[in-house]
């Protein structure tokens, strides 16, 4: 069988309106996650170490920080043709932005008639997992399917955050039904209380794609959605098949987190994504060096952990600590520290995240917290302490209170 050309789109696109205030002024993509990346950088990883160097990441809201990361971190050498680049919406077709993920990919279809691939895979940029795309894409061109959606089990609680698929009994590869966000999905036979999710992830035959979002770009009665519209039309026609991620097979996985990606949708799901990395026992394992996570690498000097005074250690336990980190006679426990954080004496850091550029002065406590970058906590102060304080100073507390600082705060 002659090798089929790949395009890879990714939706970069999506507001993150439920991540508030951390996609204040970012894409959702964009959000820094677990020290030194970005959400996107899972799903680009995930892209080049399936092989697939063609990509194209559509952006459009807030998309200046998220180009630029795209730009430093992701701009490969164009040698041998390939290329990582971001697209924002061109209004090639009339004075509109996307409407949804669909039109995103109607508005740029100039790239499919530039590349000309047998085959696309579309993936979203939100979600923390490893995956090789190329084992989906041969499962799909085996099936004969002109659509393959990837599908895991989740809650059912879960179910009206997620398009759900309903296999056919008969034929387990093929998807019977599916509904974007259902309020109302009954649970599997086999395991009442899971639904069967789409993954947000796609392989379509390259022309197949193309005539199915001019179609949808025709219809008034559509959100222009990729998982709403798009998907539906598939699976009413009988075109669509599942690939089960459990069928995946990832090198250098161990058991827990071979099976593991998350929807990073909510504050309370990003700030448990990040707790995952930090287990003794990973649940998603940063160290696999058979399979890669990239980012940008900034040059900045090695983390530091240093005495203030004999009596005062400086110390990090349970915790990912990044390149210019200066945690000075303070303590860290059970966190994620990005770059560029300074911890000053007798302060104390406790089951939180803190972006870039944090400063924690003298005697500052910080528990269950996300402090966006920037945020400097002044000398005796606390976070996350109390939920009521934390509140009046206009902060959100998530429904698990986890305290959410703004980014460049002074508290
Ligand atoms: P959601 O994540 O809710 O559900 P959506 O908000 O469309 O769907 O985001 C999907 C991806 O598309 C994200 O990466 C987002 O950034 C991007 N995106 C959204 N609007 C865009 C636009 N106008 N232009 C470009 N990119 C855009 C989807 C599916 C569900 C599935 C979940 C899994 O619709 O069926 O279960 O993903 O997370």
């Amino acid at each position: 069988m002659a090798a089929k050309r790949v395009l890879a789109i990714v939706l970069a696109g999506g507001e993150g309106k439920r991540l508030m205030p951390l996609t204040a002024d970012r894409a959702k993509p964009a959000v820094p996650f677990g020290g030194i990346y970005r959400l996107i950088d899972f799903a680009l990883s995930n892209i080049v170490n399936s092989r697939y160097l063609h990509v194209v990441v559509l952006t459009q809201y807030k998309s200046h920080s998220l180009d630029r990361h795209i730009a430093k971190t992701w701009d490969m050498s164009r040698m041998l043709g390939n290329y990582v680049v971001p697209v924002p919406a061109q209004q090639r077709m009339g004075k509109n932005w996307y409407l949804g993920s669909a039109d995103a990919i109607y508005q740029s279809l100039n790239l499919l008639d530039d590349e000309r691939p047998d085959i696309v895979v579309v993936v979203g940029a939100d979600n923390i997992y490893r995956m090789d795309f190329s084992q989906m894409v041969d499962a799909h061109v085996a099936s004969g399917a002109k659509l393959t959606v990837a599908g895991i089990r989740q809650p059912r609680e879960l179910a009206d955050q997620f398009g759900v698929i309903e296999a056919d009994p008969a034929d387990p590869r093929r998807i019977k039904a599916f509904r974007e966000k259902p309020s109302d999905a009954v649970g599997l036979a086999d395991s009442p209380e899971e639904v069967l999710v789409s993954m947000g992830n796609y392989v379509f035959d390259a022309d197949a794609l193309v005539e199915a979002v001019r179609a949808d770009a025709l219809r008034d009665d559509t959100r222009h959605d990729m998982g709403g519209d798009i998907v539906p039309a598939f699976v009413e026609r009988g075109e669509a098949a599942l690939y089960d991620f459990i069928e995946n097979d990832m090198p250098g996985s161990n058991d827990r987190d071979r099976d593991y990606w998350r929807d990073v949708g909510t504050i309370d799901a990003y700030f448990e994504a990040n707790m995952d990395l930090i287990n003794i026992e990973p649940v998603f394992n940063l160290y696999n060096d058979e399979w890669p996570v990239y980012t940008g690498y900034t040059g900045l000097p090695p983390a530091k952990f240093v005495h203030s005074s004999p009596e005062r250690v400086g110390l990090a336990v349970d915790s990912i600590i990044s390149p210019g980190v200066v945690v000075s006679g303070a303590e860290v426990h059970a966190s994620v520290l990005s770059p560029h954080t300074k911890l000053n004496s007798w302060s104390r850091v406790d089951n939180s995240v803190l972006l870039d550029n944090v400063t924690i002065a003298r005697r500052a406590h910080v528990n269950r917290a996300i402090l966006d970058k920037f945020v400097t906590i002044e000398e005796g102060a606390s976070v996350g302490l109390n939920r009521e304080l934390d509140i009046a100073r206009g902060f959100t507390v998530t429904p698990s209170g986890i305290t959410v600082v703004p980014k460049g705060t002074i508290v």
